[in-house]
């Protein structure tokens, strides 16, 4: 497992330290804090029934966050359904985020300027998605990367073996990113497959594989970095295994963790938080301070409200609004029903 900071907050890899700045650092340091801070309020809003569909990502800040931070504004990112951290740091507006959640249309509609795709909830579907966009960037001779992102369970579907294989043989520029936390909603890891690790399901395709320590978020930048490299280079794609955990529940549509997890797990992980290491290191280096995380949280719960409030005052979805926004040309079955719902609407 590669790893350059530990538990601790102590650097154990200074060879393969990044080239981040202090600034950087800080910056990684205030999108984790943020976004737990955010995924706190998407849980609370969800318990209040108005947020609908959420997939808890605390615990998978360093391997979400440390990820996208290695990433060119004009890299793409094709999301799962929990990715969500990824595509908002990448330019996608938080108040569309939440309206992502509510399953509105315009959660879907990504700005025309920004290199992602909506996210997939097709369990490995992203895989073959990311090997086409990226063999597209190849052939149109672009100097960027696809990444996409996909769960210990997501690496047993067809479909990853196959987006792995195509991007390999095409050495189209992909970065696969397996996030093993540990569970596909209740199934362990260790019940989803023989092989020792995720990572090395990449030797199958003839593709480098890495396992990184996915609560350390210098080791993610670092080696998506490599990854991203690499693809520029020509060199294909790569395979990188998180290895993390997720905190909460699968996602807030009833499951609960404790019918298959036990607390001592729970403590075991939250002991590796991603968080805690990053502080412990900047703190020891006078670059971090409670003052300092405070006004984060502040700023954080200060946007959170207003974005929630913009996804509120969003005029609401109507059916003919789903009718119109599905269909280019409108087949006579439906311009029927679009003609009904706009007269029920206008009621
Ligand atoms: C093709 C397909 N099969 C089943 C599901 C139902 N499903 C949703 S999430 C999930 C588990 C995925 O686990 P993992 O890939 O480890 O990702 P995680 O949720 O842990 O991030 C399943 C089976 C689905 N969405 N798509
Ligand atoms: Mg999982």
């Amino acid at each position: 497992m590669f790893q350059i900071m530990n538990e601790e907050g102590e650097i154990v890899n200074e060879d393969a330290f990044p080239d981040l700045t202090d600034e950087d650092l800080q910056e990684l340091m205030r999108r984790m804090v943020y976004t737990r801070i955010w995924d706190q309020r998407a849980v609370s809003l969800n318990r209040q029934g108005r947020l609908g569909f959420y997939a808890p990502v605390a615990g998978q800040e360093a391997s979400m966050l440390g990820s996208q931070y290695a990433l060119d504004q004009e890299d793409w990112i094709v999301p799962g359904y929990r990715d969500v951290p990824q595509i908002v740091w990448h330019g996608f507006p938080l108040y569309q985020a939440f309206l992502f959640s509510r399953g509105h249309y315009h959660g879907g509609q990504i700005p025309e300027e920004l290199n992602v795709l909506s996210p997939q909830i097709i369990i490995g579907a992203q895989i073959v998605q990311t090997a086409g966009v990226a063999l597209g960037l190849k052939k149109k001779e672009k100097n960027s990367v696809a990444i996409t992102y996909t769960g210990d369970g997501g690496a047993s579907q067809g479909d990853f073996y196959e987006g792995m294989n195509f991007a390999g043989s095409f050495k189209a520029p992909a970065i696969f990113v397996v996030q093993n936390n540990q569970f596909a909603i209740s199934v362990p890891a260790d019940a989803q497959t023989s092989a020792k690790t995720i990572a090395q399901k990449s030797v199958a395709a003839g593709i480098p594989g890495r396992q990184v320590d996915g609560m350390d978020v210098l080791a993610v930048y670092a080696a998506t970095k490599d990854a991203r490299e690499r693809g520029l280079a020509g060199d294909g794609p790569s395979l990188l295994e998180t290895l993390c955990y997720r905190y909460g529940p699968h996602t807030m549509a009833g499951d609960d963790p404790t019918r298959y997890r036990t607390s001592d797990m729970d403590d075991e992980w939250e002991k590796r938080d991603p968080l805690v290491r990053l502080r412990k290191y900047l703190e020891n280096k006078d670059l971090w301070s409670e003052e300092r995380e405070n006004e984060v949280v502040d700023t954080a719960k200060e946007e959170i409200k207003a974005a929630i409030k913009q996804a509120d005052d969003t005029p609401k979805q109507k059916v003919s609004d789903l009718i119109e926004n599905m269909n280019d040309v409108l087949p006579p079955n439906l311009k029927d029903q679009l003609e009904e719902y706009r007269e029920k609407e206008s009621k």
